[in-house]
């Protein structure tokens, strides 16, 4: 039998290749397709690059094409399912949308797998094997969350010993390529631990905590340090820089001490992860600080999300501006780069949530930047079902790359505030006029031309660099050796 697992403008995927080494383990083949890249502005899938996928992987009676999905990949998925089944091969959908939208799944996938995928996939494919069909739908039949907790079993993914294959507008490429490329830097992203403690309302973890009946940190499940270590050592001649992809981090400080000292021995290349405020609190933060600093981390990245009292109440999120400002000053007195994430065009909040968010992004010390993320209602999440229940009018589809013609002045002064060499005080002075005319046009004014995020970016690398200059040397000498 050949299985082929696929994945939507995603070369990272993860998920995918974490199932697929875990197949092949078991002596199974499993080839990796990639379907278009990723870009701003979420596209149709387009035909030809589906029907190059059925022209090169040529699936037959029997096969098995397993598909990863989100929410915003839902019509692509359908399109992909009905080109594959024309053949006779077996559709299995996996990931997020399936795990939490199994009954819709159903119309057009013959076998639905919620949560991991690793053992369950494995024990689909051996049924199927010996010529035994389960029941098509969710698979198994009890409509089964399958939670691994023992994570520590799975192989690391490996790269280039079987070629992956990318098809981009129809044009098929083989590639023993390491993803993730930021301009000439090679990022590779990895997770030491799967699920998070936490269960923020917009956030898909709440569910996932539900259908597995495992809460806070009995969620959270950490792979082998070893292996995580042999996966990076694995990559190592062929990236960069590390992007540890963790939901949070920081969650376990005597872990994190034991890790990094490994990391710092083994692998010794810059990393940048995340973290949640909450578990800084309490925390000595100079001491994380120099414990991330000392092992290379370069930057960081914080979920302010909204300072409004009201609205972390509502996300179910801690907020405490005294304690962000603490462990900002603490990372950028270790001259690590903090990169907040910020939720912005929430229908739930009024001017004054907005501008409790503006004022803490304004007290908090440079360099730092900010990402903005639209507030996005994915089906039956805490927040979407809170809305419904409120009568907001919410769009549903899930798809976080909203191109809006408006921007408000909160977004243009949070854009401001990253730059270093705007006073505080002109932003907050224009913040307040903010009804008036002249502020609204200099404002964007300045926000089209100082602030749109690449140079920002770019200065983040500038800086990084005259901190580590191993960070841009290294990808040159790297292609100049190759
Ligand atoms: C890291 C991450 C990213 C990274 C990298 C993605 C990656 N690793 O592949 C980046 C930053 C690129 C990213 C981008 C996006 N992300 Co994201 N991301 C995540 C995050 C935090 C972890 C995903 C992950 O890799 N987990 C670790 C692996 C091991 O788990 P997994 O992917 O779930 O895979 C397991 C199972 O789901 C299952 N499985 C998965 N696929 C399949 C397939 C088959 C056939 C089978 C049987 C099983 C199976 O088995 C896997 C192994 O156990 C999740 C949050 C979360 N907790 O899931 C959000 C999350 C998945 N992202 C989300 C979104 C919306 C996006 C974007 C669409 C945002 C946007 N609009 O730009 C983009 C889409 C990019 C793309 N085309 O994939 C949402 C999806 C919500 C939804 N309902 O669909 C999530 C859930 C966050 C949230 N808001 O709740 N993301
Ligand atoms: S802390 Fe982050 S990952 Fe964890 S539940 Fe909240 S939003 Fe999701």
């Amino acid at each position: 039998m050949r299985i082929a697992l696929v994945a939507f403008e995603n070369e990272i995927a993860w998920g995918i290749r974490h199932i697929a080494e875990f197949l092949r383990s078991k002596g199974h083949k499993v080839s990796l397709y990639f379907l278009e890249r990723y870009a701003n502005v979420k596209r149709k899938m387009p035909s030809a690059t589906i029907a190059s996928f059925v022209n090169d992987f040529h699936p037959q009676k029997g096969d098995v094409v397993g598909i990863s999905f989100m929410t915003p990949y839902l019509e692509d998925t359908r399109k992909l399912a009905k080109a594959v089944k024309k053949s006779g091969a077996f559709v299995v959908v996996g990931g997020i949308h399936p795990t939490i939208m199994p009954e819709e799944c159903a119309t057009f996938a013959d076998f639905i797998i919620r949560g991991a995928g690793e053992e369950s996939l494995l024990s689909l494919v051996e049924q199927l094997m010996k010529g035994k069909t389960p029941p098509k739908g969710v698979f198994p039949r009890d409509n089964a969350f399958w939670f691994t907790e023992d994570v520590t079993k799975f192989p690391y993914p490996r790269y280039g010993i079987i070629e992956d294959t990318v098809i981009v507008k129809g044009k098929i490429k083989k590639t023993s390529e390491v993803p993730r490329k930021v301009g000439p830097v090679v990022r590779y992203q990895t997770f030491t631990s799967f699920g998070c403690p936490y269960s923020c309302a917009y956030c898909v973890n709440p569910l996932l905590q539900r259908f597995s009946g495992k809460f806070g940190r009995k969620f959270v499940r950490r792979r082998k340090s070893s292996v995580v270590l042999a996966e990076l050592r694995h990559v190592r001649d062929r990236i960069d820089t590390v992007m540890f992809e963790d939901e949070d981090f920081l969650t376990d400080y005597s872990w994190l001490v034991a890790f990094l000292k490994s990391y710092k021995k083994k692998i010794n290349l810059p990393f940048s992860c995340l973290a949640t405020p909450i578990t800084l609190k309490g925390m000595d933060l100079d001491r994380v600080a120099e414990v991330l600093q000392k092992a290379k981390c370069v930057s960081i990245s914080i979920g302010i999300q909204s300072a409004s009292p009201r609205t972390s109440k509502l996300f179910h999120r801690y907020f405490n501006k005294e304690n962000l400002i603490s462990l900002a000053r603490a990372f950028s007195k270790k001259g690590i780069m903090v990169t907040y994430d910020v939720i912005t065009e929430n229908p739930f909040e009024d001017e004054q949530d907005v501008s409790e968010t503006v004022d803490t992004v304004l007290s908090l010390p440079h360099p730092f930047t900010v990402n903005m993320f639209y507030l996005t209602f994915f089906p039956r999440y805490v927040l979407t079902e809170e809305a419904h229940r409120r009568g907001i009018s919410i769009t549903m589809g899930g798809d976080t790359r909203v191109h809006k013609k408006k921007i408000s002045m909160g977004e243009w002064i949070i854009q401001l505030a990253q730059i270093p060499f705007i006073p505080k005080k002109v932003l907050r002075y224009l913040y307040r006029k903010r009804s008036e005319r002249w502020s609204r046009i200099m404002v964007s004014v300045f926000g089209r031309v100082l602030a749109s995020t690449s140079p920002l970016k770019w200065l983040m690398m500038f800086r990084i660099f005259l901190k580590h200059p191993g960070f841009v040397f290294r990808p040159v000498a790297r292609r100049f050796i190759s």
